[in-house]
């Protein structure tokens, strides 16, 4: 068995990043197998629960209220909506759902006590809840644990120096704070980031080394490759080849054996053999179904025939770790503190972030 480790170098991580392929791959694949199925690919099925009009300027991101990309708005979803959904995952085998609201962090209130309501809803459908509501606090933390809440996703997204790059309404020191506000409560952590925002590999390897510092590893890792909304900064972002995903993919299997690693957007550029070779590399998550959030996803038909195809079976709920009892509303035992943090907003502008906001 590998060491889990916490103390990698930025340059071990470059090391193993620009291997030879062939090597790679070889030892990406050895280690995936000394810790995990490799016939077993855990699904997950994306919900936006509240979509656009995000306060944010993440200069990849679709949901932005201030970039002009189409994309149609609604408020939070009901409880009955959301359950329709969850059971359609569970029909195409999902085992997880992912809620994602674009907010730029959780506000107690009536939004927050329905979004909780639904957590209790899955989590007793049986299915693992993951929720990506954006900075929580400590009790906001551990109300969501009390509900069920299986996962938390937040991603980090790239280097802490690239990231004042993409973003300038928030710190990467904030990202590590909701993290660790989570990591007090029984709820496992989802973080990961993207790759072909223009970074430099120096920075993908920075986001590993983030990650690969927290201790407990994050249970999972989603590597997102960037989809280019029209309208977004990064628009004009040239494509990364599918090698680079797969070093990514592999590296960070090498960096986090233990972490379920989820080939994540970006899914619909990649053809049935480069997505066999990430799976390969120590992938063994996927979304699954026709949209990500607000962007498409592979059709079912051919997930179904490229899961046949490698005899690769998806991951059933729970396996990892026990599931959740929940504590309905009334039996809570956790008092709301009416907590409305307005956490830190850093000085700085990005320049192609302001051109975006410009109408053409
Ligand atoms: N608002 C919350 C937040 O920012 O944490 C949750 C939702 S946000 C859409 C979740 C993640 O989706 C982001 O952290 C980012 O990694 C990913 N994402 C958003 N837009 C993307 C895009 N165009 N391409 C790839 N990943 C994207
Ligand atoms: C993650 O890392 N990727 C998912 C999920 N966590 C929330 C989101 C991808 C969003 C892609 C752009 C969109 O569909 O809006
Ligand atoms: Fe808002 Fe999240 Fe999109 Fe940033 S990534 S604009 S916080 S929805």
């Amino acid at each position: 068995m590998n060491q889990i480790r916490h103390d990698w170098t930025k340059e071990e991580i470059l090391n193993i990043y620009h291997q030879p392929m062939m090597e790679l791959l070889f030892e990406a694949a050895k280690v995936h197998r000394q810790h995990h199925d490799p016939n077993v690919v855990q699904v997950s099925s994306l919900l936006s629960i509240k979509t656009g009009g995000c306060s944010e300027d993440c200069a990849y991101c679709p949901q932005a209220a201030r970039y002009h990309t189409g994309v149609e708005g609604h408020g939070l979803m009901s409880i009955e909506q959301v359950k329709e959904k969850a059971n359609q995952a569970k029909a195409i085998g999902a085992s997880r759902v992912c809620m994602g609201a674009a907010w730029r962090n959780v506000k107690d209130g009536p939004e927050f006590d329905q979004v909780l309501e639904m957590v209790r809803t899955i989590n007793k459908m049986d299915m693992e809840v993951c929720c990506t509501l954006g900075m929580v606090t400590e009790r906001q933390a551990e109300r969501l644990a009390e509900a069920g809440l299986y996962a938390y996703n937040h991603n980090l997204d790239s280097s802490e120096e690239y990231y004042k790059e993409i973003i300038s309404t928030r710190a990467f020191q904030d990202r590590l704070d909701t993290i660790e506000n989570v990591r007090k409560t029984n709820i496992t952590v989802c973080s990961g980031g993207i790759i072909g925002m223009g970074e430099k590999v120096e920075d993908r390897a920075g986001m590993l080394l983030a990650l690969s510092r927290l201790n407990p590893h994050p249970e999972s890792v989603p590597i997102n490759t960037l989809v280019a909304v029209p309208g977004t900064p990064l628009e004009n972002e040239q494509s990364v080849e599918s090698w680079e995903l797969i070093r990514m993919i592999a590296t960070t299997r090498i960096v986090m054996p233990e972490t379920q690693v989820r080939l994540s957007a970006g899914r619909t550029s990649l053809n049935p053999e480069a997505q066999a070779l990430c799976f390969f590399a120590g992938a063994n998550s996927i979304f699954a179904g026709e949209k990500l959030l607000t962007t498409p996803n592979p059709d079912l038909n051919e997930d179904m025939k490229l899961f046949t195809s490698l005899n690769i079976h998806p991951q059933k709920p729970f396996i990892k770790k026990s599931q959740p009892e929940t504590v309905e509303a009334e039996d809570s035992q956790i008092e709301a503190l009416g907590e409305k943090p307005r956490w830190t907003r850093p000085g700085h502008i990005i320049e192609r972030n302001e051109k975006a906001k410009i109408r053409k």
